[in-house]
């Protein structure tokens, strides 16, 4: 397996000379140059039926579930086409199978402006939400985080209304970070699968063949992966035999936990080869390798308490 060196790159981005003094001065003077880039998405805070266990069994165990211990009312991120027309994919075909949790796959390059158009559409439960943003650069109004008399609308955006937040990929937002709710219902909201991430790359940075999301996160009785727990329930991700594969893996909520793949290996920050990480609430990490092992594998949280939970799914590399 030829590694690709997340951490090494990282750091070599952040080694980049100092700019000249007359080439900063330039830049200061044209601050619009053709490379400046603006993304938009528009993302609302949309209630749905949710069940972590479509399928209603843990297969490995042979364990049944009802649909009374696994579906529930809830308020995701979903995407939205200009002004919110109608509804997109939270991720793009070269995902895994989710498209409620996590919610939108925000991606951008260093140097891009991010306009993150919001509306809140919780018609079940009518609380205030909001976006708060790990990672990127932004004023204190586009911060989303509740803080009684300093905060604005931004956090606590209220039921039908709609907020805009504003945000800079920097030198230093390489990488993939979380975003989540943080408003007064940030609790419920987050143990409700209210969460998502951004996927930033560095300046030439290619986007890998494909991008997988796994986020490990407690709901209900469950440990859930995106949403969703036990194999045939949690993402199945596929590739083929000399794509370039990337696993963007983020943990919510207030456990630790260890992700390991079988049967493949990367290259951490500090150059040790790995196939298996710690990740903390809020935490993220991101690894590329060059796939040449072909097979059914699985991913899953090596707390094993976690993976008999439900924590646990599987990733196909065809010929
Ligand atoms: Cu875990």
């Amino acid at each position: 397996m030829e590694a690709w060196r997340a951490g090494t790159y990282v750091q070599d981005l952040r080694r980049i000379p100092p700019v000249p003094a007359v080439v900063a001065l330039a830049l200061l003077a044209f601050p619009c140059a053709a490379s400046a880039r603006t993304v938009n998405y528009w993302v609302g805070a949309k209630p749905v039926t949710w069940n972590m266990i479509p399928n209603e069994r843990d297969a490995i165990m042979g364990t049944r579930y009802t649909a009374a211990e696994t579906v529930f009312p809830t308020v995701v991120y979903r995407r939205y086409s200009r002004g919110w027309k109608r509804p997109l994919r939270n991720v793009g075909s070269v995902g895994g199978n989710q498209n409620y949790i996590p919610g939108p796959l925000l991606r951008a390059r260093v140097g891009d402006r991010l306009l993150i158009h919001f509306k809140n559409m919780d018609t079940t439960f009518r609380r205030v939400h909001s976006m708060h943003f790990h990672g990127v650069h932004y004023r204190p109004s586009s911060d989303g985080a509740y803080l009684p008399g300093f905060s604005g609308r931004d956090a606590a955006v209220k039921p039908g209304h709609t907020y805009t937040y504003r945000l800079r990929a920097g030198s230093d937002s390489v990488g993939v970070w979380p975003y989540h709710d943080h408003s007064q219902s940030m609790e419920e909201s987050i143990a409700g699968g209210m969460y998502g991430m951004l996927s930033i790359l560095g300046p030439g940075q290619q986007r890998p063949d494909r991008e997988f999301e796994v986020v490990f996160a407690p709901m209900g009785q469950f440990q859930t992966i995106d949403g969703r727990a036990f194999v045939g329930n949690t993402p199945v991700f596929t590739s083929r035999v000399g794509e370039t594969v990337q696993w963007d893996v983020m943990a919510m909520g207030s456990e630790h936990h260890t992700f390991h793949v079988h049967g493949h290996r990367w290259r951490a920050a500090d150059g040790t080869d790995r196939d298996t990480q710690t990740i903390g609430p809020a935490e993220t990490f991101v690894f590329r390798w060059h796939e040449d092992d072909p097979g059914t594998w699985l991913y899953h949280c090596h707390v094993e308490s976690h993976m008999m939970a439900g924590m646990i799914g599987i990733y196909r590399v065809r010929r």
